[in-house]
């Protein structure tokens, strides 16, 4: 095969054989960018009949151009053909597994599943048949500034571009703050938890894990030749920034207040943003507030010096993963059919990769500062959406369905992450934080 393999490349390139790239076309890269494809099986067939000397020489040649085109970076059409790489945190389950599933296969992307359980992932990859050489699982813990950092290192030393990142991972204490039930003490929540640096957990793993990782990785995605170079950060309906939706009219509220928790550190025994008593159902809400307003100052800060497209997305309740482990047994039984039945919110895993994966990769999707937001099925107590109700599928198509998305721009975003002045507030706060260690 070709011996470009073992080239040093600069981080600008991906670190990638045409041999390679050819393969991974191969199985299924009809459906986005017939150009790599067409790079790759050319880079491959040219070289085929040739003999070893002759194939030495013209790797060489290959490799001069690949080195010249790490000088004159701003040429994108210079860029050796091969897979665009995506980061995507907590890809070991739920959301971010099939999402990493969906892009894997198309045979574009190569995935980087970012991780706190190297065996869960790797495990939980092959069980969804993700090939050996489409993805690698890279550890990293957004509980912990440290851990971060150290995934950003070994992220660069893999030399490969960053064409987007995606932040999934999340965690959610519903019963935490339960005094008992029936009786106190009686399965009483355990309270408030703590990220290695000392914050409350869910602040911490939501959101500021993955405001240090935007921030550390922000100069990569400003490189990517591929244009636009996305980073997709995931909102939910339960934050309420949406109007007025049901979904997000169940108590208890988010309410960020004017970041008087974090004001004071986020550290015990502080465990909410707004200083008030502590509520693992809010505590959630309120991450995922904070989620939607970073993507909300990305964009305001660098998507039009960079190009770099934001975007959030709600993608449908997906009543049935991890997130709900805490939850009543009672509840996981009675929520998925609640959902599929009463709402009509409900998504499957599946589906809800998909829409992901399409925020990642589809033109659609590629407006800087969108929030984009299930909405549902037609009348069924979603927003519904003007497209929505022309909608009348139930097992919906993916390619029929992606109008079903109600799209706010970064104006049109309410609830408690409206206001500017917060969000900027939070941005110099959490700098704060994460610079504190
Ligand atoms: C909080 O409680 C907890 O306090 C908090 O700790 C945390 O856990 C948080 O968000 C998480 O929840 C919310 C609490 C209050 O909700 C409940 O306790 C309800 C739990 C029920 C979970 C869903 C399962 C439902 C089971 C129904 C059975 C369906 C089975 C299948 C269906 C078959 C049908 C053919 O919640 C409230 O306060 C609710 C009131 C919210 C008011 C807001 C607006 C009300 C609008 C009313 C519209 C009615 C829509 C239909 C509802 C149908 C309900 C069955
Ligand atoms: P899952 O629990 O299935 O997935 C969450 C992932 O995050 C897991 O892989 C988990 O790792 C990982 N994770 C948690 N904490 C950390 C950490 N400290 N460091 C690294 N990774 C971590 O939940 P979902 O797939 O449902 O959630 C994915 C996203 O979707 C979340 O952002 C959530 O807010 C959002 N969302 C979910 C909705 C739903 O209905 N489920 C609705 C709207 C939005 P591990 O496997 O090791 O536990
Ligand atoms: Mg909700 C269209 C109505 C709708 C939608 C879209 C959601 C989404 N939920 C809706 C309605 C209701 N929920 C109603 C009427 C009730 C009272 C019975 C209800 C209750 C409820 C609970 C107890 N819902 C919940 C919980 C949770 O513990 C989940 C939560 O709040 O997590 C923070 C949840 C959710 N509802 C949703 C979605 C998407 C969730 C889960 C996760 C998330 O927001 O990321």
């Amino acid at each position: 095969s070709v011996a470009t393999a073992s080239t040093p490349v600069t981080r600008n390139l991906p670190a990638q054989s045409f041999a390679e790239s050819a393969q991974h076309s191969a199985h299924g890269g009809a459906q986005l960018g017939a150009s790599s494809f067409l790079g790759g099986a050319l880079g491959v067939a040219g070289l085929a009949g040739l003999s070893r000397r002759q194939r030495t020489k013209a790797a060489r040649k290959l490799q001069t151009a690949r080195q010249f085109s790490v000088q004159l970076p701003s040429i994108p059409f210079m860029a050796p053909p091969g897979k665009k790489t995506v980061i995507i945190t907590g890809a070991s389950s739920g959301l971010g597994l099939n999402a990493a599933k969906e892009l894997a296969a198309s045979g574009e992307w190569y995935v980087i599943m970012a991780c706190r359980d190297f065996q869960k992932a790797e495990k939980a990859a092959k069980e969804a048949g993700m090939f050996a050489d489409s993805y690698e699982v890279l550890h990293c813990d957004l509980a912990s500034n440290r851990s971060v950092r150290h995934f950003v290192d070994a992220f660069h030393a893999m030399n490969r571009p960053l064409d987007a990142l995606v932040c999934n991972a999340a965690v959610y204490f519903p019963n935490a703050h339960k005094p008992g039930i029936f009786l106190p003490g009686l399965f009483a929540g355990e309270g408030p938890r703590w990220s290695a640096d000392g914050h409350e957990l869910s602040f911490a793993a939501n959101y500021l894990g993955h405001f240090l990782l935007c921030n550390l990785l922000l100069e990569d995605l400003k490189r990517s030749t591929v244009k636009p170079a996305r980073c997709v950060i995931l909102g939910t309906v339960t934050a309420t920034v949406n109007g007025a939706e049901l979904g997000g009219m169940i108590p208890p509220l988010a309410h960020v207040g004017n970041f008087e928790g974090l004001e004071k550190g986020m550290k015990a025994p502080v465990s909410m943003l707004d200083a008030h008593e502590f509520n693992g159902a809010k505590a959630y809400k309120d991450s995922k507030v904070c989620d939607v307003m970073l993507m909300k100052e990305l964009h305001r800060r660098y998507h039009q010096e960079t190009g770099i497209v934001f975007t959030s997305l709600y993608p449908g309740c997906i009543a049935e993963t991890g997130l709900f482990r805490e939850h009543y047994p009672l509840f996981q039984n009675l929520f998925p059919a609640f959902h599929k039945t009463v709402t009509k919110a409900y998504v499957s895993q599946e589906e809800a990769g998909r829409r992901l994966a399409a925020c990642v990769a589809d033109e659609r999707y590629a407006t800087s500062g969108s929030y984009y937001s299930w909405g549902g099925e037609a009348g069924t107590g979603g927003s519904g959406g003007k497209d929505a109700v022309e909608n009348k599928d139930k097992e919906l198509d993916w390619f029929m369905n992606y109008g079903s998305f109600r799209t706010l721009t970064v104006d049109e975003i309410g609830g408690e992450a409206a206001d500017d002045a917060r969000c900027r507030k939070l941005w110099d706060l959490s700098e704060r934080l994460v610079q504190a260690r």
